[in-house]
C-alpha cells in the first residue's frame, strides 16, 4: 500500500450557484456552507470544514481532486515517490494551504491532465455538527472510506493505472461491457481504502474531466427520498435505479446542474484485493437519458 488514504476533498467549477445550492442541499442533503466570499461556497458531508469547494467560475467541470495522506512525513514521501517516477510536483504555499483549509499540500496532474492535490491535515470543525441541507434519518458514509468515488477522463488507461498503482491504489478491469458501437468497454476501478473504489477510468473519450461522483447514504430512507425528489423534479437520469456487481451498491445516476452525473448510493460492500470481473450488473441500471457518457449497457 502507498501513502494515499482517502479521497478527501474535491474542487468543482460551476456556473449556476443557486441551482447547485438547491441540488446539493435540498435534493442531496449536503450542508451548504457559504462564508460570503462571493466566488465560492462549500459543501459539507461530515464534521470536516468542507468536502467540496464549489468555485463559481463557470467551467462546469472538476476543478481538482484532493487525495489525503496521514501527515507531513507521508506528504514528503509522496513527493519523492512522484518525482522518482518523473511526475512534476510543486509544494503548495502556506497561502494555498490556508485557502484549502489543510496543513500542507502538493499540486500535480494525473496522466489524464486532471488537476490533482495531495494533502494532509484537513480542518475538522468538530465544534460545528454536520447539519444536512434537508432533514435526514442518517448520515453520509465518509470516515476511513473517504467522501466517495469518481470516474475521471484519461487518454492512456495504462499510464493512468501505473500512476495510481504507484501511489498505492489496487484494482484492475472489473467489467467487460458492450458499447453502442459494438466495441467492449473495460473500465478499471481502483481502491486505496475500504471504499470499493475511489477512482475509476477507462470509459473512452469524455467531454469533461469527470463523468460522475458517487457518494453513499447510511440510511435507505435518505437514499430513497433523494430518488423520489429527483424523479419529482424530472431531472435527467442516465442510469435508473440498480445494483452494481463490483461494490453491490444500490445506485442511480442523475444529472447535476453542471451537466455531469451524480451517483447517490446505499449499502456498498467493502473493497477487496481479490480481483474479479463482471459482464453485467445485478439489477436495474437501465439506460435512460443519453449523452452523459453512460451509454454503455451495464446490465445484460
Ligand atoms: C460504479 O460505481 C460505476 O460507476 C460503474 C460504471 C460500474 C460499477 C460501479
Ligand atoms: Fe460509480
Amino acid at each position: 500500500s502507498g501513502p494515499i488514504i482517502e479521497l478527501g476533498y474535491m474542487g468543482l467549477s460551476v456556473s449556476n450557484a443557486d441551482a447547485w445550492k438547491n441540488f446539493a442541499g435540498k435534493i442531496m442533503g449536503l450542508e451548504i456552507s457559504d462564508e460570503g466570499e462571493g466566488d465560492r461556497f462549500y459543501l459539507r458531508m461530515d464534521e470536516w470544514h468542507h468536502r467540496f469547494v464549489v468555485h463559481v467560475d463557470g467551467q462546469d467541470d472538476l476543478a481538482y481532486m484532493g487525495w489525503r495522506v496521514a501527515g507531513r512525513q507521508e506528504l514528503d514521501q509522496a513527493a519523492r515517490l512522484l518525482e522518482a517516477n518523473g511526475v512534476e510536483v510543486t509544494f503548495g504555499s502556506p497561502e494555498e494551504a490556508a485557502e484549502r483549509r489543510v496543513l500542507g499540500l502538493l499540486k500535480l496532474q494525473d496522466p489524464g491532465g486532471n488537476p490533482t492535490e495531495i494533502f494532509y491535515g484537513p480542518q475538522v470543525d468538530a465544534h460545528r455538527p454536520f447539519h444536512p441541507g434537508r432533514p435526514m434519518h442518517g448520515r453520509f458514509v465518509t470516515g476511513a472510506q473517504g467522501m466517495g468515488h469518481s470516474i475521471l477522463r484519461q487518454s492512456d488507461d495504462d499510464a493512468a493505472y501505473a500512476f495510481y498503482e504507484m501511489l498505492g491504489f489496487r484494482g484492475d478491469v472489473e467489467y467487460h461491457l458492450p458499447l453502442p458501437n459494438g466495441m467492449t468497454a473495460k473500465p478499471i476501478f481502483m481502491h486505496c481504502n475500504e471504499r470499493d473504489h475511489s477512482v475509476a477510468f477507462g470509459m473512452g473519450p469524455m467531454p469533461k474531466r469527470i463523468n460522475h461522483f458517487m457518494f453513499e447514504y447510511t440510511d435507505l430512507r435518505d437514499f430513497g427520498r433523494t430518488h423520489d425528489l429527483i424523479r419529482k423534479e424530472g431531472t435527467d437520469v442516465a442510469l435508473a435505479l440498480g445494483m452494481h456487481s463490483n461494490d453491490r451498491a444500490l445506485t442511480f445516476y442523475c444529472a447535476n446542474p453542471s451537466g455531469w452525473l451524480w451517483e447517490p448510493s446505499w449499502n456498498g460492500r467493502p473493497s477487496s484485493d481479490l480481483q474479479e470481473y463482471y459482464v453485467s450488473d445485478i439489477l436495474g441500471h437501465d439506460n435512460e437519458a443519453e449523452g452523459y457518457g453512460m451509454d454503455l449497457r451495464l446490465k445484460s
